[in-house]
């Protein structure tokens, strides 16, 4: 039996997950997780990156007083686009921001008036969002940020608290590739690009393929935490592609949905799928393992219900996970849709209320109960999962037999049903763990106990209880596509 640790951040948590490979059979235990709460500064919004690279070492302690005194390795995985700077002595400057701070607002409508959109896509094939790397650093560069000017370095934030871990600064393509600063055909990052935007250029280190070694822990880290020698592995860094590999897929072609504070819905592709009707879809082509590219589109996920949830605390509203399923089932279905992508949830002060005013707006029922709003997300979220669904099938000119489902969301019985049902196709949900596990894997392929990615998927199926759930009432969920589609037709 051989373990590995993996450290797997989210926007909202984060966890230490140990996996042990026996034969064709892998088991995971969790042995740490920490909440992951930015931090709001003067109109700013942060992470809280010594916290987090804090409880990774807290992690290394737990995990070897839990009895795991023999690591393999260990890797790490995190959501994309955030970075940190080094100044010349390798130091960190300031907190890196969140992809939601609002320093990024106007900004990719500003750069748009300057290089023409399909110019951007064509070099890049990454979709437009408004907090990709690129637009962060404009933000940084029109700001006149001293912390641009003193940078030597980027690092992304897997990358970073590897670094932190390691000492050596290293640059991993899955994260990368989400910069929009890369060109998906050579893997590296695209300097005529970087020219054309005066930015600096020595700031991008040329990015590793996933599972490159990437050194050991230093040996003071190693005294804190008490272990010696433990080698880490530059896994995929992106949690989305970890989250892919983990697909517990057998056909080659298929769709995935990973589901947590993003729902991101495609499906894997040998290249970069770049012309006009993609660029149309906003759809994206992020780097995956063994050359492969993430064909697929985010759609704002529990983020919505998330951001209630953080509302309804506050006002000691409902409380438990149990009191929100029941609250939903007791509300009246499609009583109002919205388009979980509107731009209005990007970063609202107040979620329900936001989506009351959205509601209003296009004159419809106005939500008014937690049950009743979050039926409204949960139906939308399911029938906008279908919209983006035969947007990528329309793109490849492939028909999926159904939908696999991996990560937190999958956990939610109500909302792989209504996917079902929006998709008159099956959803499989799990494993649960998606990007933990991806993580794991990739370790093992990198030390040779796993052989390739079909090996590796077929350790998935062996290993994790995967739930069927067949697709009912197809008919009123085909009235309200049609209806989501009249509403929101882009
Ligand atoms: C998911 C994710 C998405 C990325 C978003 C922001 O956790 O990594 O793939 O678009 O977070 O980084």
């Amino acid at each position: 039996m051989v373990n590995t640790l993996a450290f797997d951040l989210g926007a909202s948590s984060g966890r230490a997950v140990v996996g042990s490979l026996e034969g064709d059979h892998l088991s995971i235990v969790d042995t740490h997780r920490f909440p992951n709460e930015p931090v709001h500064v003067q109109g700013h919004m942060y992470w809280d990156i010594l916290r987090l690279f804090h409880e990774i070492k807290q992690g290394l302690i737990a995990t070897r007083l839990k009895g795991y005194t023999e690591l393999q390795s260990i890797g790490i995985d995190t959501w994309a686009v955030d970075f940190g700077l080094l100044d010349i002595n390798g130091d960190l400057l300031g907190n890196p921001y969140h992809y939601r701070d609002p320093q990024t607002d106007g900004i990719m409508e500003a750069l748009l008036k300057r290089v023409p959109r399909s110019e951007l896509f064509q070099q890049t094939g990454i979709q437009f969002l408004p907090f990709n790397t690129i637009y962060q650093l404009i933000a940084l560069k029109q700001n006149h940020s001293p912390l641009l000017t003193q940078a030597r370095t980027l690092l992304l934030i897997p990358e970073l608290l590897r670094y932190f871990l390691t000492g050596k600064k290293i640059s991993e393509w899955t994260v990368a590739s989400t910069s929009q600063l890369c060109n998906p055909f050579t893997a590296t990052w695209d300097h005529h690009l970087i020219e054309y935007l005066e930015l600096p250029h020595y700031l991008f280190l040329k990015p590793q393929q996933p599972g490159s070694p990437s050194g050991t822990i230093l040996p003071e880290i190693a005294a804190e935490v008490g272990y010696c020698e433990l080698p880490v592995i530059a896994v995929a860094e992106h949690d989305t592609a970890s989250a892919v590999i983990a697909v517990p897929a057998q056909e080659k072609d298929f769709a995935y949905l990973s589901c947590g504070t993003w729902s991101l819905l495609g499906t894997e592709v040998a290249a970069p799928v770049i012309n006009q009707q993609a660029l149309e879809l906003n759809i994206t082509n992020e780097g995956g393992i063994n050359g492969s590219s993430r064909l697929l589109k985010n759609v704002t996920g529990l983020w919505l219900i998330q951001e209630c949830r953080r509302i309804w605390r506050n006002e000691g509203l409902i409380a438990t996970y149990e009191e929100e399923q029941s609250a939903i089932q007791k509300a009246e279905p499609f009583q109002s849709l919205i388009n979980p992508d509107d731009p209005m949830f990007i970063h609202p002060i107040d979620m329900p209320q936001q989506i009351q005013k959205y509601c209003s707006e296009t004159n419809q029922v106005v939500p008014q109960s937690p049950g009743a709003l979050l039926r409204c997300i949960i139906e939308s979220l399911a029938l906008r999962y279908r919209f983006v669904l035969e947007q990528i099938e329309i793109l490849t000119q492939k028909d999926f037999r159904g939908l696999h489902m991996v990560g937190g969301g999958a956990q939610n019985a109500i909302l792989c049903q209504y996917t079902a049902n929006a998709l008159k196709r099956p959803v499989w949900a799990g494993p649960f763990e998606g990007t933990a596990i991806g993580n794991l894997l990739v370790q093992f392929l990198a030390s040779g106990h796993i052989r390739d990615m079909q090996h590796a998927r077929s350790i998935v199926r062996n290993s994790f209880s995967i739930e069927t759930y067949e697709p009912t009432d197809t008919e009123v969920w085909e009235q309200a596509y049609r209806r989501f589609c009249t509403l929101f037709s882009a």
